[in-house]
């Protein structure tokens, strides 16, 4: 396991603290964007959301894979998940919907984007990267910290939840013919994604 020297480890316990805060605050935004859609929208896209501050070891262990040494420094400049939430939506194409009205937010600087439903990964892996530059507030200094938002389906936060289990079972060596199943579901998921939705649209024109 790959561990942080300590005056580096007690530095991160630290930045940790404000991203936990750049994580509220994106957190107060869906959660404001999930009361505006039950209240005065005529459909809720959003079926839960969940959220987590990476951990020292996870750190740790990106910088490592990364080749950078490690440092308090290199994870605020390198790491943009540190911060985390997912935001698991009923059709595919509500995750473009969601992360329009985030992006279009005055206050909000997107960092980045990586569309993995236009373009999956080898791996099959399908789900739409935000990178959002959020402002931390403190008694002296602003801080803006970088904020990942995942948005994707059911289906397809049930096939990472799997693929994630088998890679670190394996670790990160999976067997051939796990890695093809994994592929052919992934494949297949997004064909029910594509069908459960025209189900849906075929019934909200009929009422
Ligand atoms: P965790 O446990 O979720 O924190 P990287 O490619 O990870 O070195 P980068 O640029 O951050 O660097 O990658 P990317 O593509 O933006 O993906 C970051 C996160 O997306 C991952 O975080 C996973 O959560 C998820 N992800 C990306 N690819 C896959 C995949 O093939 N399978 C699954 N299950 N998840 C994926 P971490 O840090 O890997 O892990």
């Amino acid at each position: 396991m790959m561990l942080f020297p300590t005056n580096e480890f007690v530095k991160l316990k630290e930045s940790l603290v404000i991203y936990e805060c750049a994580l509220k605050n994106i957190e107060m935004r869906i959660d404001i964007l999930l009361k505006d859609f039950l209240t005065f929208q005529a459909y809720n896209p959003i079926e839960h959301v969940k959220m987590r501050v990476k951990t020292p070891e996870s750190i740790a262990e990106k910088l490592h894979r990364h080749n950078l040494s490690l440092t308090v420094e290199n994870a605020r400049t390198h790491i943009f998940d540190i911060a985390g939430i997912r935001c698991i939506c009923y059709y595919a194409k509500d995750i473009t919907y969601i992360a329009d009205v985030l992006k279009r937010q005055p206050d909000i600087i997107v960092r980045g984007e990586k569309d993995y439903i236009t373009n999956p990964k080898p791996s099959g892996y399908r789900s739409y990267h935000l990178i959002l530059d959020v402002p931390v507030h403190l008694t002296n200094k602003t801080e803006i910290l970088p904020v990942e938002i995942q948005i994707r389906t059911q289906a397809m936060d049930f096939w990472a939840s799997l693929e994630h289990k088998v890679r670190y079972k394996y670790k990160n060596k999976m067997p051939d013919h796990l890695s093809k199943e994994l592929i052919l579901c992934a494949d297949k998921i997004a064909e029910l994604d594509r069908r459960m939705y025209l189900i849906q649209e075929i019934v909200d024109m009929a009422y």
